[in-house]
């Protein structure tokens, strides 16, 4: 039944307080979310058998894990076809797909290797592959360094390795018609307290500084380099810290990638966008939920979500380079993928039904009694009703009922995947 009674009504109030539902439905649009390849398979990839490492950890194991690109490109085509709007592809260098007996190890993949993945891009007409050098779940990631490796044999293999990278993200990139974003994240920490802080991110300096000289097209890929505070196994000290990765992003022409797991709980990762971009022409984000710590739960609606949002609404997608990174294997992987698209799809559509520019005047002008006011009441505006009416002309389902879909998935597909 068409939506068109409840999205009338609902237009009219937003009208009231100065908001066009219209010019908002446009504005989201316009923001394309890199969906992660990896929930699907729980972080595996298809190039190892050994377990998952580099300090970040899947739990639970809820049947139906994507085993080969397949079973993975199947799952995520599910996935997307119950999503709003029109998205990205996030994929990690160890989700290459080799001919059988034509393996090869990470220092060597090339373009060929993700031929499938652009196939299966344009097929579902995503607008653009993003990338990801893995340097975790490998053994000359073992000794929980690798860029930053005082091991010439081991660190000069990760820069061969990010160096293959940079090509195939700029093949994504001539094929997509879409610029693509490459993200560095090394797992290389410690576990106790350091003899030598500076030491490791010398190396890690170096190497970067290395990688960089070879060279890319930026007007294909953009770099992006991801910080952390501390991963399982490395408490202690993260080599590739958020003022390490601030100031090589500010000398070296590169975008900080903010993960909104990876700062202390307590800080507002919402509140260092619009610090970045006074400085950037654009920040990176990779959406996730930590609880308690860098747990990387599936997104709700929550404040945390909100704030980041509003943020991202504001600055526009221009300026943003927006992903998720989530990984629970304890659910349904499909439904896992579909809830944090549309709750991430929801916090920004609820962002720009706000009457942004009157909230602003409020608080330049000094008025915090209204602002506060209308900052809570608007919170109870029909914003359900608009996003009904957009996934009525997506023609994707609008409330819950895409789960009867994803329960139907996993009764015919997953669950026979033993
Ligand atoms: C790890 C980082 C990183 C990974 C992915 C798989 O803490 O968040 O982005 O989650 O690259
Ligand atoms: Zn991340």
């Amino acid at each position: 039944m068409p939506n068109t009674d409840r999205y009338g009504s609902a237009r009219n109030l937003y009208r009231n307080i100065g908001v066009d539902t219209e010019k908002a439905l446009a504005a989201l649009d316009a923001f394309h979310i890199s969906m992660h390849c990896w929930q699907g398979d729980d972080v595996v990839g298809f190039d190892h058998d050994g377990a998952l490492t580099g300090g970040i950890q899947t739990t639970g194991n809820y049947p139906g894990r994507a085993r080969t690109p397949q079973e993975l490109m199947a799952d995520l085509e599910k996935a997307y076809s119950l999503v709003p709007g029109k998205h990205r592809l996030n994929l990690h260098a160890n989700y290459a797909i080799f001919e059988k007996g034509k393996a090869v190890d990470r220092d060597a993949i090339q373009p060929s290797h993700f031929r499938k993945w652009v196939a299966f891009a344009k097929k579902n007409g995503l607008v653009g592959i993003d990338f990801n050098p893995t340097y975790f779940s490998h053994p000359l990631s073992a000794s929980g360094r690798t860029l930053s490796s005082p091991d010439e044999k081991i660190r000069s293999f990760w820069i061969r390795h990010t160096l293959c990278c940079l090509r195939i993200a700029e093949y994504f990139a001539r094929e997509m018609g879409s610029t693509s974003a490459l993200n560095i994240w090394i797992p290389d920490g410690l576990k106790d307290t350091p003899a030598d802080r500076a030491a490791p991110r010398a190396i890690y300096k170096k190497s970067l500084d290395e990688i960089f000289a070879a060279g890319y097209d930026s007007s294909l890929v953009e770099v992006t380099i991801e910080s952390k505070l501390f991963g399982i196994g490395v408490e202690s000290y993260t080599v590739g810290s958020h003022e390490f990765y601030m100031n090589y992003a500010a000398k070296n022409n590169l975008l900080c990638l903010l993960d909104s797991g990876h700062f202390n709980l307590g800080e507002n990762v919402a509140d260092k966008i619009s610090s970045m971009l006074l400085f950037a022409p654009k920040v990176a984000f990779h959406v996730s939920r930590p609880v308690r710590w860098d747990s990387d739960h599936v997104l709700r609606q929550d404040d945390m979500l909100f704030d980041i949002a509003r943020e991202i609404a504001l600055a526009g997608p221009d300026r943003v380079i927006l992903a998720l990174d989530y990984f629970d294997a304890s659910i349904n992987r499909v439904a896992a993928w579909v809830l944090g698209m549309r709750n991430m799809l929801k916090a920004l559509l609820a962002a720009l039904l706000l009457p942004n520019d009157k909230l602003s005047r409020m608080q330049e002008s000094g008025d915090f009694t209204e602002l506060l006011v209308m900052q809570e009441e608007s919170k109870n505006y029909p914003m359900g009703d608009v996003w009904a009416e957009w996934c009525r002309r997506k023609g994707v389902p609008a409330r819950e009922e895409w789960f009867a879909t994803v329960r139907e998935y996993e009764k015919k597909v997953l669950l026979k995947r033993r």
